[in-house]
């Protein structure tokens, strides 16, 4: 299976062609809708998300709810583009002078991208702007809802936003509370802090970045593989962790904590039952072992850096007078970490069912479900 991405955050439209989904796989459309609106609430959104009503337009690969095995084609408008349509168009008739920006902002690409590719900066902020995460969304559903037919739950909290730390917990009234909650925190008590976290941040003209958690449960042992680099699960996740706009680090169950322990405060004793198999008394791994499931759940930790595009802008230079000046300020969040963590939630989804997908038959439903269940009964 795999995916590609085109469009610009101001251009007319998101679209996306994924490759290798199996035949007779039934899609929803409004949970891919579903989807895309829980991506652009949150608080600490800026003016964009007041402009777009994301929804997903299915051009290819998809009848009667169903995929066909063909190659499956989205695409996702850009309400806002009506407002840039002279600043975007593709012909020689385009305005390529009035959103012109020569003062790059620190944390974005922008300088590095106007470097390497010797173009304008405006063209290098429409493409690496988080706008693209909507499409990395609707494609990431489309994984999603098989993996849920599979009975596979994907499920996220946000662990940190700025200098405020949350609550974890495993109980099924913790994740209730996450889901009802607009910062997707499972500890009601400190949205207070949170907001007025957010509203300092706001008059300061600062952003905010934060820790995320995802969490994979009901996989069996055995996606991904030791015996390649290319084919370690927790490697490919990290990718696909680390490729989504603003995020800096990862981890996986007890993360960077398993340096200051001893072996044996780090790995999780061997247990077995004849109904469950062989299970674990503790998760330090985050279900990954030799770069492969173990079985347990998939616990994975990611940092998001505050976002680059500061109201109160730092020092940059501007290119073309080379004078040192304040860096440009273009519409922006001042925190898009329960946002990020809707997307991120998508992408571990395609990863994972794509190593689902190279250990089971992967042409048709019908012959994945019936070798993964078959496969259950065998562990
Ligand atoms: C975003 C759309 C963008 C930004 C944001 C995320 O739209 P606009 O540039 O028109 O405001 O709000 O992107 C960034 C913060 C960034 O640095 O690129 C979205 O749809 O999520």
């Amino acid at each position: 299976m795999r995916y590609l991405t085109a469009g610009e955050s101001h251009g007319p439209k998101l679209v996306g062609i994924l490759e290798g989904v199996p035949a007779g796989a039934k899609i929803d459309k409004e949970l891919i809708d579903q989807a895309l609106q829980e991506r652009q609430k949150g608080p600490g959104r800026g003016g964009r998300m007041k402009i777009e009503k994301d929804q997903v337009v299915i051009l290819s690969g998809i009848r009667g709810g169903v995929t066909t095995g063909a190659p499956i084609a989205l695409e996702i408008l850009n309400r806002d583009w009506t407002n840039w349509e002279k600043v975007m168009a593709w012909g020689s008739d385009a305005d390529l002078e009035s959103r012109k920006v020569t003062t790059p902002r620190p944390g974005h690409a922008d300088l590095t991208g106007h470097l390497k590719y010797r173009t304008e900066v405006r063209n290098v902020l429409e493409r690496a702007s988080a706008r693209e995460t909507a499409m990395r969304v609707a494609v990431g559903n489309v994984a999603l809802q098989i993996l849920t037919a599979l009975g596979v739950e994907i499920r996220g909290q946000v662990l940190g936003v700025g200098k405020i730390q949350l609550q974890m917990e495993d109980s099924p009234e913790h994740w209730e509370r996450v889901d009802a909650s607009e910062w997707k925190v499972g500890d009601a008590q400190s949205e207070e802090a949170l907001y007025a976290q957010l509203k300092e941040a706001q008059i300061k003209g600062e952003s905010l970045g934060g820790i995320l958690q995802v969490q994979v449960d009901h996989l069996p042992p055995g996606l991904g593989s030791y015996v390649q680099w290319d084919r370690k699960l927790d490697g490919r996740l990290a990718q696909a962790v680390l490729s989504v706009q603003a995020m800096k680090g990862v981890s996986f169950g007890m993360g960077f904590a398993a340096g200051e322990h001893f072996g044996s405060e780090v790995h999780d004793p061997i247990g077995y039952d004849d109904g469950r198999g062989y299970y674990r008394f503790s998760n330090n791994a985050g279900g990954i072992e030799g770069g492969m499931t173990n079985g347990e759940p998939i616990v994975l930790q990611a940092v998001m850096k505050p976002i680059p595009t500061l109201y109160s802008p730092l020092q940059t230079v501007n290119m073309e007078s080379k004078e040192i000046m304040e860096a440009s300020v273009e519409r922006s969040d001042v925190c898009a970490v329960p946002a990020a963590l809707i997307v991120l939630r998508h992408v571990v989804g395609w990863e994972i069912l794509q190593a689902v997908l190279e250990k089971f038959p992967s042409d048709t439903w019908e012959e994945l479900h019936k070798a993964w269940r078959d496969y259950f009964q065998y562990v």
